[in-house]
């Protein structure tokens, strides 16, 4: 469970880091099944990888046909892929802490995210500024996403920075470019991503971020790929808006956590009231 003191932390700053929450061995089992997947690409016929190439972001090869126009940036669909990640998904040292945030009936959104983050060294690309709502269309822009790292995350590998509290304020539509990217050629945007902090992580440490966090990514510029799982969650009082790609695959009703006595304790705080 988050104790209070963490929770009111998330709510401040739109994200929260907590260490160790998967054993190191889940990581590894994890990473080889990235590598393996990465080698023999079981996915892209099913279209379920997305290529750096495709994005088109800062550094990304310019055409699948292109000198590393294969580099696979993320694995899809992960939760349906292999037990390793439904497990994961539903283990009550995540779904325990979702719940005091999201409410007692927990939710995942196949619909984005669901990936295995494989940033590749080379063609690897910058993830702009940006919101994770973009990639969501919802009643209420309340959903949180749970990014493991399976390996160090470093500045040189591409680590997340994200800026504390900018899930609480409101932009202007100017303040963002065409595909909704956070303008860097702003002043004042310019003095928030000042504040941005680095999620420096081991294996094993996760991120819970709130959808409207600004964050963004680096390439990896060192000699091995950067492996990480994301999901994101949220309350099943909050629906997806019909018609929208968030209701393109059926969301999971993740079963509800064995709560430990730290309950009683700690209590049910929920975040976004
Ligand atoms: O690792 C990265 O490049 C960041 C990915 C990201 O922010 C996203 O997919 O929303």
């Amino acid at each position: 469970m988050f104790t209070p003191e963490e929770i009111t932390r998330f709510n401040q700053d739109g994200y929260l880091i907590v260490r160790q929450l998967a054993p190191r061995e889940l990581c590894a089992r994890m990473t080889a099944y990235a590598e393996e997947a990465l080698t023999h690409e079981p996915g892209a016929a099913l279209g379920m990888v997305e290529y750096e190439a495709d994005l088109h972001y800062p550094g990304a090869p310019p055409a699948r046909e292109a000198p590393g126009g294969r580099t696979v940036r993320r694995l899809l669909q992960v939760y349906a892929r292999h037990a390793l990640f439904r497990d994961w998904a539903a283990a009550p040292a995540i779904t325990a802490r979702l719940t005091q945030l999201l409410g007692p009936v927990l939710m995942l959104s196949q619909a984005h995210h669901n990936s295995l983050m494989t940033k590749q060294p080379c063609y690897s690309s910058d993830t702009l500024w940006h919101q994770d709502i973009r990639y969501w269309s919802f009643e209420k822009p309340e959903l949180i996403s749970v990014w493991l790292a399976l390996g160090a995350e470093r500045e040189d590998n591409g680590a997340l920075k994200l800026i504390p509290v900018s899930h609480k304020m409101e932009f202007a539509p100017e303040r963002f470019d065409s595909a909704a990217f956070f303008r860097t050629d702003l002043p004042e945007n310019q003095a928030l991503i000042a504040t941005a902090r680095l999620a420096e992580l081991e294996p094993g440490d996760v991120v819970f971020f709130h959808c409207r966090t600004l964050h963004a990514a680096g390439r990896n510029q060192t000699a091995h790929t950067k492996f990480s799982l994301v999901f994101t969650y949220h309350g099943a009082d909050n629906h997806p808006l019909p018609g929208t790609r968030s209701t393109s695959l059926p969301e999971i009703v993740i079963p509800r956590a064995k709560l430990d006595s730290s309950r009683a304790k700690h209590g049910t705080i929920r975040a976004f009231r």
